[in-house]
């Protein structure tokens, strides 16, 4: 089998920082490349979620790019974690300075991606009508950019104004005057309410699950602190390739129970401090062992009652139904504080469930509420969503929704049997969400070059998982995930907030450093578990 010639080499779905990465780094090896992009400029997840109080949760001098050291060096954050609109503005300046709008096709969205064996080409179909045909294809589509509005009984009759956090308008939502209901209190919800309750004259906020949340600590960054970063950055960034989960952090060196409770408490206190997430991993055995993890729950529910006045009200805020760090803790400013306010109200959904929504609020078991704005702060459909709204069809049709139809199947994240020279960026089966992104990001598209130089020296045209390096690797991750406490929790890690997704833990939980390592590995014995096939045509 020759291949054929194609329009361009590469197609890549999605400008958000792994797509931007993909387009450089594939035209930086002389291919040619085609992006599509739905939204009408680049940032992906940083260009959708525009909601009040938008923030990363990693520090934002580790969530950047490591591959242009001059751009490491030029550029400077402002803050200790960026706002949603200073990360937009870096992600344009990056493609600006390496021409990356020029490649991709906006407001277009692909709708299919169908192989043919005998050409040895992928055709990409728009919902525009554009077809294109390429030999390798990058799903840069978002691991959190499916939007998830829950089917509740009358959500479309709601006459006032609605609005999803994941897919907030350009232009400046009007919360004064208004009685503003939020459904959700995952990452986006939390970090909301409190902006919305410093504006709005009433706030609803409605909790199926409470959460556990940190305080950021954000500060912003002073002309020392800069300068000693850019100046340690290639260190910097050789201690986060080294670790769990892409940053230059690494848990304390003995267990929750291996110290003794003023240990504990010093330990705890200074992960407190340092703020969010990274407290779920303040101890390495934390979210594997129930009784580690119980030390930093008591340690953070004796938190939240300090800050929140009302005893009844902090009992509804403290979480049950997981073990801490089993979903992400979320990274927030003010958010417990938020219901020492007036004009601030806290339904539990667990004891009054929505009924309906009304064309003038949401009706629970027990309550009329008026509302003038919803906000459904209800997340995705996370990892699998993107790519099952695309009809993906590789080898004899088969189509991608139906392979995975009890969960997804990769090799390394990267690739699935039956769909060769199709590569998924930081998907299902790579560290992706519980690592940095943009490090994840850079690994892969690294990777994936190499990969073609490899396959370019052997003359070849086709790359393929086999489907036992498939099932091996969906056993590794399965195995990695049964060892800790986060099957435990009904979490989007897991797919349990889609009605109808199966069960399974989603990224692969082994660490950062480890699974680049198993890439490298991979790549050295000569791309173990993959078929190379066909020779291009003289
Ligand atoms: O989404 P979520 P998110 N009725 O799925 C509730 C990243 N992120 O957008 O838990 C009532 O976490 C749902 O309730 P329950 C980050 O990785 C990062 O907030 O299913 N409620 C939950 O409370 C994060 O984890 C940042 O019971 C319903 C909420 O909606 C991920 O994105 C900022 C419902 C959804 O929470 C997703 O966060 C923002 C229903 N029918 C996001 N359906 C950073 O800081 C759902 N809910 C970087």
């Amino acid at each position: 089998m020759g291949a054929q010639t194609s329009d361009v080499d590469a197609v890549v779905i999605g400008a958000g920082i792994s797509g931007l990465y993909a387009v450089y780094k594939l035209r930086g090896r002389g291919m040619t490349v085609h992006g599509f992009e739905a939204a009408d400029g680049v940032g992906g997840t940083w260009f959708h979620n525009r909601y009040p109080g938008a923030r990363c949760d990693v520090e934002s001098v580790d969530y950047s790019y490591s591959f242009d050291e001059d751009l490491q060096q030029e550029w400077t954050w402002s803050e200790r974690f960026a706002t949603q609109e200073e990360i937009l503005a870096y992600l344009e300046h990056v493609a600006g300075r390496h021409d990356l709008h020029s490649a991709f096709e906006f407001l277009t969205r692909v709708v299919s991606t169908v192989y043919d064996e005998v050409s040895a080409l992928w055709t990409i179909t728009t919902d525009t009508g554009r077809s294109v045909t390429a030999r390798f294809v990058v799903m840069a589509t978002g691991v959190l950019s499916a939007t998830n509005r829950p089917d509740i009984p009358g959500r479309d009759s709601f006459t006032g104004e609605s609005y999803h956090t994941g897919e907030w308008p350009r232009h400046t939502v009007e919360f004064a005057g208004k009685r503003v209901g939020v459904i959700g209190t995952g990452s986006s919800g939390i970090q909301s309410i409190p902006i919305i309750a410093q504006e709005a004259e009433q706030v609803v906020v409605f909790q199926r699950s409470p959460n556990y949340s940190l305080p950021a600590g954000n500060t912003p960054l002073s002309p020392e602190q800069i300068a000693e970063v850019k100046a340690s950055y290639p260190e910097r960034r050789r201690l986060a390739r080294l670790s769990g989960g892409g940053t230059p952090f690494t848990p304390y060196p003995k267990g929750a129970l291996e110290v003794d409770e003023a240990e504990r408490r010093r330990v705890y206190d200074e992960w407190w401090q340092r703020g969010g997430y990274l407290f779920a991993k303040a101890f390495p055995d934390q979210t594997i062992s129930i009784e580690a993890n119980d030390t930093a729950r008591e340690y953070v529910e004796a938190k939240i009652r300090d800050m929140v006045k009302d005893p009844e009200i902090a009992n509804r805020l403290i979480p049950t139904d997981h073990p801490i760090g089993t979903k992400r803790i979320v990274t927030d400013s003010g958010y417990f504080e938020t219901y020492n306010r007036e004009n601030v109200t806290l339904v539990n959904l667990r004891s009054t469930p929505i009924v309906e929504i009304t064309e003038g609020g949401i009706r629970t078991s027990d309550t009329d509420y008026p509302l003038d704005m919803l906000v459904f702060a209800t997340g995705f459909d996370a990892m699998t969503g993107a790519l099952s709204r695309i009809d993906i069809r590789g080898r004899d049709g088969r189509a991608l929704r139906d392979e995975w139809s009890a969960g997804p199947r990769t090799y390394l994240g990267m690739a699935v049997a039956g769909f060769p020279n199709m590569f998924v960026m930081v998907g299902p089966g790579s560290p992706s969400v519980l690592a940095n992104m943009v490090l994840g990001a850079e690994q892969q598209v690294d990777w994936i070059a190499d990969c073609l130089d490899h396959l370019d020296e052997h003359n070849a045209v086709s790359i393929e998982a086999t489907e036992q390096a498939v099932a091996e690797w969906v056993e590794e991750c399965n195995k990695k995930a049964a060892a800790t406490l986060f099957p435990s929790a009904d979490s989007w890690y897991m797919g349990a907030n889609i009605p109808g997704k199966p069960r399974v833990f989603m990224p692969y939980i082994g660490g950062f450093a480890n699974y680049g390592n198993i890439c490298a590995e991979v790549a050295a014995a000569g791309y173990k578990g993959f078929e190379i096939g066909g020779e291009k045509d003289a």
